[in-house]
């Protein structure tokens, strides 16, 4: 396998079900070459270790530390793009799994498809070793079609509704977009050989801090500079649509199913939604992690009352999956002491995640005629943060964009349609709605001049 985008949570997921799944069946001939993307860090971590790392599962039902010996090569794909290329294109290559986050795939919030003017596209295009990754799977897919690698399946693990079929829409892009001389038969290889599964994955995985290092150290007796932290709970559903060999990951818990597009809409909606939430309202109160955001029961309160009242009554579940319960969980997931996720981190790139997250409920209640109230304070609460954050410190990658259209007089009345405005996030239906603004209008006041006490005075009584 190759696995694109070494970050946390890659080793958390990946590298554990695909070990799991060894482990399970005895059939030890699988191994993963992961790939960094823009910072070499973790393959500097991991190289001097064979690959070898260290997941330390925190909250109740942890299990002992581990130690995962699943990838067997780390590279960092900015300084070896050839080798990328070459890792893909190799008939040993089954599968590529990927874990880049929604900015990694460069997609025009205006078209839905790959962003073309992007500068590293481009480049990529042009036939400079490639750096983004889809130029990296496009230009690997090249290379295996014409060397006779075989099959290939591209797994996204991002959380992104349909990231199978949004993948290969984006590969498509960037091979229809190369000179006809050298795009050859490559689309037609790819309707035979390649396919591109979607899928939804679950973990919560914070940054490593140094002081998580310095405990594992203790425990381990060792030094891991590559050593990860995750809560107990994992979760997989994979659609069956493989071109060639797969690990046996069913054996490690993961659910093969037909129905990945419910499981993933889900788990955005109600999952990712409540997170983001609780991260931007977390911030506006000067809370740094997210278990004590959902600690603050006003908070609570209102996450519970978004998931009941605006997104249950407009996603359609998976069977087998019960709303009340699931809802329940995430909370008690979030609650998680010992995690330490940040606010900070689930709060970065909300560009890239309040429009799956939250504005689909948000339209789906507006159609029904409904006011979506709480999942509208959860937007509030993004602009507050986008308005608030000192320039410099907006990790978001349309912070410039964002921080552009924003007047130096920032309230309610200025910060709401300026932020409307921004078509790479919100559609121009749905900036004019006066139901929505107006919801804007109200909850970002009471964020903004009456703070915590404000909001849990109209989150219990209003
Ligand atoms: C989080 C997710 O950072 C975020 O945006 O909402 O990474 C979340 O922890 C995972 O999706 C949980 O599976």
């Amino acid at each position: 396998m190759v696995h694109l985008g070494l970050g946390a949570f890659a080793r958390a997921h990946t590298a554990v079900f695909t070990e799991n799944a060894m482990l399970a069946t005895g059939d030890s001939d699988w191994g993963i070459t992961g790939v960094t993307q823009r910072s070499d860090t973790v393959a500097r971590q991991l190289a001097p270790q064979d690959g070898l790392f260290t997941v330390s599962e925190r909250g109740s039902g942890a299990a002992p530390l581990r130690v995962v010996s699943s990838i067997v090569e780390a590279i960092s794909g900015r300084d070896h793009p050839e080798t990328v290329v070459d890792r893909i294109a190799a008939a040993t290559t089954q599968v590529v799994t990927l874990t880049i986050t929604e900015k990694g795939y460069r997609i025009d919030p205006h078209t839905g498809s790959l962003n073309t003017a992007d500068a590293q596209v481009q480049a990529d295009l042009a036939g400079h070793p490639p750096k983004s990754a889809i130029g990296q799977i496009a230009r690997g897919i090249q290379r295996r079609a014409s060397t006779g690698g075989g099959p290939l399946t591209v797994v996204s693990c991002d959380n992104l509704p349909g990231n199978g079929e949004l993948t290969e829409r984006l590969v498509r892009a960037f091979a229809a977009a190369l000179p006809e001389a050298e795009l050859g038969s490559l689309l037609a290889w790819l309707d035979t050989n390649v396919t591109f599964p979607s899928t939804m994955v679950d973990r919560m995985v914070p940054a490593t801090t140094e002081g998580d290092l310095a405990a594992v150290e203790r425990e381990l007796g060792l030094r891991d500079e590559a050593a990860v932290v995750a809560e107990p709970f994992m979760q997989w559903v994979i659609e069956d649509n493989f071109a060639g060999d797969r690990p046996a990951w069913e054996e490690a818990g993961a659910l093969f199913s037909t129905d990945v597009a419910a499981w993933e809409a889900a788990k955005l909606r109600l999952l990712n939604a409540s997170h983001s939430m609780l991260a931007y309202l977390g911030l506006a109160a000067g809370k740094d992690t997210i278990s004590d955001a959902v600690g603050e029961e006003s908070f609570r309160t209102a996450c519970r009352l978004m998931l009941a009242e605006d997104a249950l009554p407009t996603v359609s579940l998976p069977d087998g999956l019960n709303g009340e319960t699931y809802s329940a969980q995430i909370l008690e997931r979030f609650a998680n002491p010992a995690l330490g996720h940040t606010t900070a981190k689930v709060g970065s790139d909300g560009s890239q995640k309040i429009g799956l997250r939250l504005l689909t409920t948000i339209r789906a209640n507006l159609d029904a005629g409904r006011e979506p109230r709480w999942a509208a304070l959860a937007v509030a609460a993004w602009m507050h943060h986008v308005a608030t954050t000192p320039a410099a410190g907006l990790n978001d990658p349309l912070a410039a964009e964002l921080q552009a259209v924003l007047p130096p007089n920032r309230t309610a009345d200025t910060v709401i349609p300026a932020l409307l405005g921004c078509r790479s996030v919100f559609d121009a239906e749905l900036a004019a709605d006066s139901t929505f603004a107006g919801l804007l209008m109200h909850w970002y006041r009471i964020i903004d001049t009456q703070g915590l006490d404000g909001l849990r005075n109209e989150i219990n009584h209003g």
